[in-house]
């Protein structure tokens, strides 16, 4: 059997770079094509260490079909696992244009290219967002893999927009696809546009950390490298045609969230935290039921939030110029915008 090789779509951006290392690390045996169109998000930065005989760096926009196949061709893709996306939703707020083309056409160019060139396997990385927000009285209740498609955000309504596409190709062509919908990660090379990078950042700078709204809403949070195994033990052990949540069984509240930070940064509550202006439509609890992929492909995760926040912020301590440059230029900008009026 000759070696597999993965094109790994948006393999400069935070969930992808990780993904690209863990295979790296373990040394498992397949080639991976690292494609990125670089936006704002992407960083060649994440990935620079690890080029060489296993890794291969192409710049490009999944949007590209003839760019798409050149490099399937070129280098003999046998699986494509997607990350690739406008990812932030308060960007898809500001401008939802980016999101529709990327996470929607981009993903239907890429399922095309797997149709075409028949290949082995294509993992769509989709997210527990898509199935909109779940109320906070009724503890009991979590998203499976059942619950209808409600997306709320243009962020998650382009990332269901995705989903659908990978599953009528499934029932349609019969193309060999598998999906993750998880929930919300952290860890090392996370943008300091998300929550928990945005708040360990700005701390270190000395500066408020913005709460939307009552700092109530819900999110199970897990550690990248866990979604990073779950991706891979699917892409191994998943059934065609099956979507699997993942999630770290781990919810909390954004204030909690908050609070551990500041703790652990030492920094008091009062003088740091500012309550904004909550993101329009901002849904209110996501979690997750998780209890597919344990039972038929045996993930579990292995981090435990009270360590791998520390190990976090470590991270970000001994990487400040890796975000003091991100924090600069366009991003300025972008913060200007979305925080200044608020
Ligand atoms: P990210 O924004 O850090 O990275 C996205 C990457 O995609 C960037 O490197 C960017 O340059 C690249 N990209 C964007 N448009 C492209 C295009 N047209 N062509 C090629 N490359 C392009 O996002 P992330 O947090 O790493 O998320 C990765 C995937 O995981 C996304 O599909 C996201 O929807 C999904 N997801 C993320 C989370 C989370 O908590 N971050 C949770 C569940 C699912
Ligand atoms: O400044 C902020 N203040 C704040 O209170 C920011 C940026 C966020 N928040 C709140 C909004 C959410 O309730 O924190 C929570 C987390 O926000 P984000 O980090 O923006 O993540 P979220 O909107 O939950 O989406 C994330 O998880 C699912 C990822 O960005 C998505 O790509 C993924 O699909």
């Amino acid at each position: 059997m000759s070696m597999r090789t993965l094109l790994v779509t948006g393999a400069a951006g935070f969930i992808g770079s990780n993904f690209v290392r863990m295979l790296a690390r373990r040394r498992e045996p397949v080639r991976i094509i690292a494609l990125d169109k670089l936006t704002y998000a992407g960083n060649l930065a994440n990935l620079a260490d690890l080029l060489g005989d296993q890794v291969t760096f192409v710049r490009g926009d999944i949007c590209n079909a003839e760019l798409l196949d050149h490099v399937a061709s070129e280098y003999r893709v046998s699986e494509v696992v997607h990350f690739a996306a406008e990812s932030h939703v308060d960007r898809s707020i500001l401008g939802s244009g980016p999101f529709v083309t990327t996470n929607v056409i981009g993903t239907q160019v890429l399922l095309d290219l797997a149709k075409n060139r028949k290949l082995d396997k294509f993992l769509y990385v989709s997210t527990d967002e898509v199935y909109g927000t779940l109320p906070e009285d009724q503890p009991d209740v979590k998203f499976t893999e059942e619950t209808p498609l409600q997306p709320n955000s243009p962020y998650s309504a382009s990332k269901a927009g995705g989903d659908c596409l990978v599953r009528s190709y499934f029932h349609t062509f019969h193309l060999p696809v598998l999906t993750t919908r998880c929930s919300n990660n952290y860890g090392p090379y996370h943008f300091p546009e998300k929550l928990i990078p945005l708040f360990v950042t700005n701390l270190m700078e000395d500066k408020q950390v913005p709460l939307y709204g009552d700092g109530k809403n819900v999110r199970d949070w897990l550690y990248v490298e866990d979604h990073c195994d779950a991706i891979w033990t699917v892409l191994n052990k998943g059934k065609f045609g099956e979507a699997y949540n993942v999630g770290g069984n781990n919810e909390m509240t954004n204030r909690q969230i908050t609070e551990i930070i500041l703790r652990e940064m030492g920094k008091p509550w009062d003088k740091y935290v500012r309550y904004v202006q909550d993101r329009p439509g901002h849904d209110r609890r996501y979690a997750i039921d998780a209890s597919k992929i344990k039972r038929e492909c045996g993930w579990e995760p292995k981090f435990r939030f009270p360590e791998a926040i520390k190990t976090t912020i470590q991270w970000y301590r001994d990487n400040e110029s890796w975000w003091r440059q991100i924090k600069s230029g366009e991003y300025l900008k972008y913060y200007d915008t979305q925080y200044g009026g608020r």
